[in-house]
């Protein structure tokens, strides 16, 4: 799910009220000030700046898990290709996977996760290997 919204900053201007009127004004019933705010009829002395708010995206882990059939080098070639990883960090994380049972590849917002979860189990049954790898939220 992706949105954006954005948020209002407001700032006094400093400077003496004119008028009789009440000080404070009840909540608006119509809508008189809907001009975009450029009406100097509806200035209300309130200066709004709207910012776009940029939403973090839910992260998730890719893991892969062990098992015993997998060639170690088909692993470390997957970790290469897939997660972009150094060879020595390859084999640190294979050998990690093989010791442990689980171990993580990278951590991707959800559609990035989902595409390397699904490259790593294609790639592995075209070559008729168990290699198993799923995601999970952060
Ligand atoms: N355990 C496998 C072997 O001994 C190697 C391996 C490592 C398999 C990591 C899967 O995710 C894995 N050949």
């Amino acid at each position: 799910m992706t949105s954006t919204s954005s948020d209002t900053m407001q700032h006094h201007r400093s400077g003496k009220r004119s008028g009789g009127g009440p000080a404070i004004a009840g909540p608006r019933k119509d809508d008189s000030d809907r001009d975009g705010g450029n009406n100097p009829k509806f200035d209300t002395g309130t200066v709004t700046k709207t910012r776009p708010k940029t939403k973090k995206p839910n992260l998730y882990r890719v893991l892969l898990l062990n098992d015993d059939y997998t060639p170690m080098e088909f692993v470390v070639l997957v970790l290469q290709d897939v997660f972009n990883k150094s060879q020595e960090d390859a084999m640190r994380i294979m050998l990690h996977v093989h010791q442990k049972g689980v171990g993580e590849c990278g951590v991707y917002p959800y559609e990035v996760a989902e595409t390397k979860v699904t490259r790593v189990m294609d790639t592995a049954r075209k070559n008729q290997h168990p290699l198993q790898c799923v995601m999970e939220k952060q």
